[in-house]
């Protein structure tokens, strides 16, 4: 027995251990809430967001981002960005993603919200977006995109969805970019799918729902991460690992041959993380959020 409990003990302690090692990449699952079947569909407007989040955390670059330069959280081999500057290396805390959560509370909507290291604002010229991976390949399917909410209510003015239906989104990599067409068709079935809003409660956070029905309702599983990019990038320049070698695009690490940017600036996300399901340990998917290996039983 007591070397049950010592192996229980070694096996929390790695774990916590790994927790306060990897705290840009950690992600923290969420219970789900089944919801009553059948679901019927839902009109009209998002509620208020409620229950427990899943949470995604992102590098911070405050501190060197006015230097002109970061310290970590960029692998574009990875399609990871930590890019919030200009071509002149300027620094837009407004740009810069410091986490992203997502809610399932079983209402129709799932939500999402982005927080911004410094409150978001128009002269960002800033989008901010959700990336959806449906069939959890490790390749996106869908970008729900918003420029800068217009206030506190849930609206869909600023908010339009683009899917890859050529499939050919990270088909490539950095070293061979497929020069696709990213996310090339407008999603218009509904128009009434996704809304954004500034936070009510929160001036650093601007939050997207979108229909559960889309992902395949309360039982739905996919993959997501989130997105700021200057409002320069179409959705079929998304991601630009496919577009760019890293030559082109450059990279923010002051003692990198290839610092400054160049063509990929204006841009961050986070790593990709599981709804619905879970991973343990190993995994190919692109870019995921690094999770803490499997229990032994
Ligand atoms: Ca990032
Ligand atoms: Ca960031
Ligand atoms: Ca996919
Ligand atoms: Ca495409």
């Amino acid at each position: 027995m007591k070397r049950f409990i010592f192996i229980g003990l070694v096996v929390v302690s790695i774990l916590s251990v790994l927790a306060f090692a990897m705290p840009s990449n950690l992600v923290a699952a969420a219970a789900e809430t089944p919801s009553p079947t059948p679901e019927p569909a839902v009109t009209g407007e998002p509620h208020e967001i409620s229950g427990a989040p899943q949470i995604i955390h992102d590098q911070v670059s405050k501190t060197w981002g006015p230097k002109k330069q970061i310290l970590d959280g960029d692998t574009m081999y990875q399609g990871r960005y930590e890019r919030p500057f200009d071509q002149e290396m300027l620094y837009f805390p407004g740009a810069d993603i410091s986490l992203a959560a997502l809610y399932r509370p079983g209402d129709g909507w799932i939500y999402t919200k982005l927080r911004l290291t410094q409150q978001p604002k128009a002269d960002d010229k800033t989008n901010y977006v959700i990336e959806l991976d449906l069939d959890r390949d490790g390749r996106g399917d869908t970008l729900i995109m918003t420029s800068l909410p217009a206030g506190n209510k849930w609206a869909t003015g600023t908010v339009s969805v683009w899917e890859d239906k050529n499939k050919d989104v990270e088909t490539g990599d950095v070293n061979s970019p497929n020069k696709g067409d990213g996310y090339e068709t407008k999603y218009t079935e509904d128009p009434e799918m996704a809304f954004a809003r500034l936070s009510p409660d929160n001036p650093q956070d601007v939050q997207i729902a979108f229909k559960q029905a889309y992902i395949g309702g309360s039982k739905g599983m996919f993959l997501w991460r989130v997105w700021t990019v200057f409002n320069t990038w179409e959705s079929t320049k998304i991601p630009p690992e496919d577009q760019y070698t890293l030559q082109e695009a450059g990279v923010p690490y002051y003692l990198n041959a290839d610092y400054p940017l160049k063509a990929v600036y204006g841009m961050d996300n986070t790593c990709r993380a599981p709804s619905g399901y879970e991973i343990y340990g190993q995994t190919r998917i692109k870019g995921s959020c690094v999770v803490p290996a499997a229990p032994v039983h």
